[in-house]
Parts: C-alpha cells; structure tokens; sequence
C-alpha cells in the first residue's frame, strides 16, 4: 500500500513521560508531581522524576529518530518549566531547552510537531483551582504566547491540549489522573475551561499571523451498541457525546452538542460556567485535527450505572492487547469516515496509536516486538483505507518513541518503539522501530509475513495490572 507523497510518519511522545529532571533549571511542579508522590496513586509509587532523562540525552535521542529514518516527532513542552508557577515572566532556561530540541530536529531533517499541554499543569495553579477555575484559561493563553514568540518561526505544527477528555474526565470525575477529583460537573467544568483556552491559544496564534498550523489532540473512543435496542443505541450517544462530540463539537463547530447539554444539565444542574462568547472562541477554526486512537467501546445501556450504561472493553473473540485492550483496526477506518462526513474535510494527523507488549531482551541481545508491528501495520493499513475512502489524512505519529511513565501504570506498562533499561538509560531500538523507520523512508506499507503473528482472541496474557482508565462508566 502505498501512501500520499508527503505523508508525515513520525512517533509521539510527552513532556512529564520521558524528560526527567523534574527539579532542575527552575522547573516548578505540576499536578502530575504532587499526583505521583501521593501514595497509592501510580503503581510501585513510580513518578516523572527521572524518567528516560531525556532531558539531558535529547541530542542522542533525537539522533537516533534519524538514524531509524523517522520525518515527524510529536512532543510536549512542560508547561512549569517555561512557567514554574503558571504565570509571569518566562523561565529563560526552559525555553533553551526546547529551542535546543527543535534546533537538534531541524539538523536532523525532523519535522516538530508541539503539543503545549499534555497534563502537567503548574501546581501553583491547581492551588488556585486549576482547570475548574476559569482563569487558568487566561494563563493558557499567555503561556501559548510564551511558546509562539519563542519557537513559532520554526515549528510548523501547534497542538493545544492533548486528550482533554482524559485531563477533565479521568483527572476530575474518574480521580484516576490528577488532580485526583471524582465529580462529574468538575470534569464538565474543567473540560469547558480548557477548551476556552485552546481558543485563546488559536487567537494568540493567529495575532501572530505564524506560518505553521494549529489544532487539538482528543482521543477519540467509537462507541458501538450492544444490541440493536434502542435503550443500547441511546446509551451508545451518551457515550459518544460524553468522549468525543463534547470535544469535536465546540471545537470544530463552536457549539456543544444539543444532546449533552440536556443530558449534563440534568445530571449536573445548569452549566452556569458557559459564559457568552465562549463557543465563538472556542470554535476559531483549526488548521488541522490531530486523532489519538486506541480502541472502541461497546456499550450496554445499565440504569445502575453513574453514567446510565455500562463500557464492554473487552468482547469475546476479539483480539486484546496484553492489557485487556481490544485491537479493532477496522474502527480506526470507521471513525476517519465518520469524521469527515460531521465534521468536513480538515486535515487529520493520526496523533497517537499504539500498545502495550510484555518486551523483554532475548538470548540474541535484541527486542522482538511482532505484535507490535502487526499492531502497528494494521493501523497504518487502516487509516489507508480511510484515505482510499476520500479521508484527508496526511501523517501518522506512533505512540510511542521509548518506553516511558504510563501515568497510573508507572513504568510497568512499555508503549515505546524504542526500549529503555532504565536502569542504564540505555536505548535499544526493537521490531517496531526499524518497521516503522523503513514506512516513513519508503510510504509503502509492507505486507506481514506469512499468517500467525497475531494474538490469541481474548488473550490476556502477562501480568499487567488491570486496565482502569476510562472503562470505569
Ligand atoms: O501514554 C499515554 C499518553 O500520554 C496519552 N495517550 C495514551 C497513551 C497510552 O496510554
């Protein structure tokens, strides 16, 4: 299969998963500090402290994104390193930093895509609030400008805010990512503020008249019904809406879906945080929308249930992940089609999409990852046949570079392309890596190698802690 002239194959990582020195050149802590130092929060009490200390081994890291061939890398910017306390005058040695990283970048031909938020939110603005106060969208606006003024000359792709519906769900109503609340109307509340300041990023943006693009990163969950009963159908909406049209919708048609406000209000009371003019700032249009996808949700409508129904993760005969994560490529095709007929013809970057495997160093010295790769090839074949399907689709960034903090999970959950000893730090390319390298060199999409490769239906193999992030409704 081969792909557009152009399309940009790269790997994603974030700013408090991988950089480490989490005390140094004036960095000020974020809420995932202060999360992770709260026992029993992350597994083996694991935090960013350290990390794969990409902070001080960027250059090599960079340079091995080279060396495999890779043309785009997706990465956050800490926003307490620029801002230790969220707000005031910039911290100069933050900024070097990533004008270090760019620069490494650019010499090695990598184009930077920059995500301005990935949940590491100053701690001194949670202490006023965080996101459920509505001047934290003003502080977002103001650090954009920080990070436009600074690299907005040389980055050509800008994305305000990665999955807010983990940041407001998972962090505010599920209590699984910091701040740790479980409140549903805080989760709306912090979900609208943080939408109101991608709108104020985009207008710092655009004042700007930058020669780049600018978009979102949500994480989109397709939602499938149960059964074909209308009480499964009607749950399947709420779902969609709760996950996805909450976020799509103020964003790319600057109004929330009918729908949600009725079902929120009556959960919740009125949503006397919707302030005139909201909606026209938060909908400025987008250069692009950037789609993090990992799996569906089949859903049962359970009146027992906070949200009214309940999430099926894992459906029998259906290929999983060693974390219980269903692998449903297909689904990825689906809601790129579905995307452009309800949201038109935006361009689409496919801004994360990847998975777990028990990776371990074999008697040769190496990290064979073949899940891992078919993974990989099945998505990368889906989302070829979006485009065959008329799917304006126009890069592809793997999640994730190395292994790295998966949040909750610690250390014990490896996403990365890369292997990372800990330990040493040291850095060994697996399967996936060279496979992914050899597609961003050559657009054309191998097939797998004979049959067998694939998982087991239902395997849930390893002993990896339960999946519990977004299947608690
Ligand atoms: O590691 C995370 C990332 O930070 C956000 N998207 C999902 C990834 C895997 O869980």
């Amino acid at each position: 299969m081969r792909f557009p002239d152009g399309f940009l194959w790269g790997a994603a990582t974030a700013a408090y998963q991988i950089e480490g020195a989490a005390h140094e050149d004036g960095r000020g802590d974020s809420i995932w500090d202060r999360f992770s130092r709260t026992p029993g929060n992350t597994v083996n009490g694991d935090s960013g402290d350290v990390a794969c200390d990409h902070y001080h081994r960027f250059e090599s890291d960079v340079d091995l994104m080279a060396d495999l061939g890779l043309k785009g890398y997706r990465f956050s910017v800490a926003w307490p390193r620029i801002q230790p306390t969220g707000r005031g005058v910039a911290n100069q040695k933050g900024l070097d930093f990533y004008r270090r990283l760019v620069d490494r970048l650019l010499m090695r031909s990598i184009t930077p895509m920059v995500t301005l938020y990935h949940w590491d939110l100053p701690q001194a603005l949670q202490d006023e609030g965080g996101w459920c106060n509505r001047d934290t969208a003003e502080r977002f606006g103001e650090y954009a400008a920080i990070m436009f003024d600074a690299l907005g000359d040389t980055v050509p792709f800008w994305i305000t805010h990665n999955e807010p519906w983990c940041a407001s769900m998972l962090g505010h109503f599920r209590g699984v990512h910091a701040p740790g609340f479980k409140d549903l109307r805080l989760g709306i509340m912090s979900a609208h503020h943080m939408m109101l300041s991608h709108g104020r990023a985009v207008a710092e943006y655009r004042r700007r008249g930058l020669p780049g693009q600018i978009g979102m990163a949500p994480n989109l969950l397709p939602a499938y019904p149960l059964t074909d009963s209308p009480a499964d159908r009607d749950a399947t909406r709420l779902s969609d809406g709760f996950t996805n049209r909450w976020y799509l919708d103020p964003v790319l048609k600057g109004s929330y879906p009918a729908d949600m406000l009725a079902d929120y209000t009556r959960m919740v009371g009125e949503l006397d945080f919707i302030r005139p003019g909201d909606l026209e700032a938060m909908g400025a249009p987008a250069d692009f929308l950037g789609v993090n996808y990992y799996r569906r949700r089949t859903i049962e409508a359970d009146p027992t249930m906070d949200m009214g129904y309940r999430v099926h993760d894992r459906m029998p005969g259906v290929p999983t992940t060693v974390t219980g994560s269903e692998i449903v490529p297909h689904c990825l095709t689906e809601l790129l089609v579905r995307l452009k007929a309800d949201y038109g013809d935006i361009p689409i970057y496919i801004t994360e999409n990847g998975r777990v495997c028990k990776d371990e160093i074999g008697p040769d010295g190496e990290v064979h990852d073949p899940e891992r790769v078919e993974f990989l090839r099945a998505h990368a074949g889906a989302v070829h046949d979006a485009i065959a399907a008329g799917c304006n689709v126009k890069g592809f960034f793997a999640w994730s570079f190395m292994d790295n903090f998966e949040w909750a999970f610690g250390y014990t959950q490896r996403f990365g392309m890369v292997y990372v000893d800990y330990e040493t730090q040291r850095r060994m390319p697996k399967d996936s890596a060279r496979f992914w390298g050899r597609l961003a060199q050559t657009n054309l999409l191998e097939a797998a190698e004979g049959a067998g490769s694939s998982e087991a239906p239902g395997a849930l193999t390893g002993t990896q802690p339960a999946l519990v992030t977004d299947s608690e409704e």
